[in-house]
């Protein structure tokens, strides 16, 4: 059996093989990013890497986040220059895991936020070549490879009353409208294309309540570890 097959069926502890996978999971804000990392994480072989939010909040004292959500035209690049910097970082490090869980990826970053931003007028579209200019450099010159990409689907309506039940100080004001311009941009990419997508897209509907979330996932666990959509 392979060895990726017998860490499916857990069968196997043991973390060595010759092929290691990477995924990517991602959607809205508030989509159910984190749940699905908490749910695999507990999956022993599974390294979960969560989204540096708390790096974006605190680069050497300065809230970027923050400053982001309080003056989008004034702080969008910053942020997204930060965040393209951070998701190069963990692309880019050494792969301790037969499997591989990571909360968004740089592609995401651009294709969806940095697109949003530059579409919306909080970027200038000098700013916005300058990040174009730096993702392309990446994409040839750095190894930021994925094998599967998980989306969660989730109406933006759900995301909105899960993200004011979380309650994240900087998001407070995030309107309808914005999860609904971030949810086009995701449709956009993973479901029309609008950009290449790194690797095969697993659609999971997201807007089922968080307890039968759980039997999603487990639906969807063989695909999953075994990199398949
Ligand atoms: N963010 C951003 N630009 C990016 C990535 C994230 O502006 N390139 C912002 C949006 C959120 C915060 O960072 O305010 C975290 O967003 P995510 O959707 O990545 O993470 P969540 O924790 O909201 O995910 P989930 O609720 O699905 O677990």
């Amino acid at each position: 059996l392979d060895k990726a097959q017998r860490l499916v069926t857990g069968k196997m502890t043991a973390l060595h093989s010759s092929r290691s996978i990477t995924v990517a999971i991602e959607g809205n804000i508030g989509s159910g990013k984190t749940t699905f990392l908490d749910h695999f994480a507990k999956t022993k072989g599974i390294e979960v890497i969560q989204e540096p939010v708390d790096m974006w909040r605190n680069v050497r004292g300065h809230n970027t986040l923050a400053l982001m959500y309080s003056d989008p035209k004034r702080w969008s690049f910053a942020f997204q220059s930060y965040v393209q910097l951070t998701m190069l970082d963990i692309h880019t490090r050494k792969q301790k895991s037969l499997i591989r869980m990571m909360e968004r990826s740089i592609y995401s970053a651009k294709y969806c936020f940095v697109e949003n931003m530059h579409e919306s007028g909080n970027m200038t579209d000098a700013e916005y070549v300058v990040l174009t200019e730096w993702f392309n450099w990446i994409l040839a010159n750095q190894k930021v490879q994925i094998d599967l990409i998980v989306y969660l689907k989730t109406s933006p309506e759900v995301c909105q009353q899960r993200i004011q039940q979380r309650c994240r100080e900087e998001e407070k004001a995030i309107p309808l409208d914005y999860l609904q311009a971030l949810h086009n941009t995701h449709e956009d990419w993973l479901t029309h294309k609008k950009f290449p997508t790194p690797a095969p897209v697993l659609v999971l509907d997201g807007d089922h309540k968080l307890s039968d979330m759980y039997s999603v996932f487990e639906e969807n666990r063989h695909k999953i570890l075994l990199g398949q959509n």
